[in-house]
């Protein structure tokens, strides 16, 4: 499934392009900033990227001639949408690295043809760099918070996932999602957002075994794999981790502490031909069942 981030700082612009594309069968996540973009970039791995030009902190030319200078970032295609209809916006756009440019209010069908156009251009790079032997192993870890990354836990779950498939053992997953994350950093600004993220990455390191992976899966989102547990032992788990993440404030200053709670999704993998997807469409959901039963619950 191919990962899109949206760098847009309109929560219900952001919101309805999330629906959309999500309805279009990708990944996707949303940056508020250029800043935040950068931040998420190593975790997330996006193949496209989606920015508005006038953005708070970094705009959205910035951002570009940011992940232009970076070897790892220099390939992800950009597409910048704007309501600006001007030329010198557009050509601007281009010479900051851009490679497309959409005006907005952004026609949903034009768009997926640009989003495809992108992705093609994008997997022929990947592919020419890879015979080549000149793409990076990359990063396994996020720059912000030490966890390991999305890319390298995608793989470490797949592999597990055969283990499973080939010795008949068992797996648990578990979705991690903070909340109200957005109220926390617009009551408090995104460095303290930032903050809550690395603290709380630490007290999920302090729990797990060796056996078992965290990363930080997108934004806010943490995920777990733990081999030969169960969804007893998943939920005993998820239930000591709740209290560690909930139980202490997270001190940001000696003036201010933050109360942060979060909610879980779990489950197990014991039987054959399950996919990553489909394990972890189960722990969304579950997770997205314990929103709605209140948060700061684990659900499966
Ligand atoms: P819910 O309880 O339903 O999960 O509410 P929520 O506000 O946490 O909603 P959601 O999970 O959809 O939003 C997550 C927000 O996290 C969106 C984004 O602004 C923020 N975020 C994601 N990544 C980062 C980051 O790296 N730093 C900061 N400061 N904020 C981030
Ligand atoms: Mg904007
Ligand atoms: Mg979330
Ligand atoms: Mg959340």
């Amino acid at each position: 499934m191919a990962r899109i981030l949206i760098v847009n700082d309109s929560a219900l612009e952001a919101r309805i392009l999330m629906d959309e594309l999500s309805r279009s069968g990708f990944q996707v996540e949303n940056a508020r900033d250029g800043e935040m973009a950068l931040a998420m970039i190593d975790s997330f791995q996006p193949d496209v990227i989606i920015a508005d030009i006038v953005l708070p902190r970094l705009n959205g030319w910035d951002l570009a001639r940011r992940l232009k200078e970076n070897v790892d970032t220099s390939d992800v295609p950009i597409i910048f949408a704007s309501s600006s209809e001007n030329k010198s916006d557009r050509f601007e756009s281009l010479k900051a690295g851009g490679s497309d440019y959409i005006t907005k209010p952004i026609d949903y069908e034009e768009l997926l043809l640009r989003i495809e156009v992108a992705l093609r251009h994008k997997i022929s790079i990947d592919s020419l760099k890879r015979r080549e032997g000149i793409l990076r192993a990359g990063s396994v870890r996020d720059t912000l918070t030490g966890l390991y990354n999305r890319r390298y836990f995608d793989q470490k779950l797949t592999e597990e996932l055969a283990r499973v498939d080939r010795f008949g053992s068992m797996l648990a997953l578990m979705m991690i999602d903070i909340d109200h994350f957005k109220h926390i950093n617009d009551t408090y600004g995104h460095l303290v957002g930032d903050k809550i993220l690395i603290n709380l990455a630490g007290r999920l390191n302090q729990r797990v075994r060796a056996t078992d992976t965290i990363c930080r899966f997108g934004g806010e989102e943490f995920a777990l794999v733990a081999a030969e547990t169960d969804l007893k032992g998943a939920f005993v788990l998820a239930e000591k981790i709740r209290e560690i993440v909930s139980a202490e404030a997270y001190v940001i200053s000696d003036e201010l502490t933050i109360n942060v709670t979060a909610s879980f999704g779990i489950t197990e993998c014991r039987k054959h031909n399950e996919t990553v997807q489909s394990l972890i469409d189960r722990a969304d959901k579950a997770l997205y069942q314990a929103k709605r039963n209140g948060r700061n619950r684990v659900e499966w």
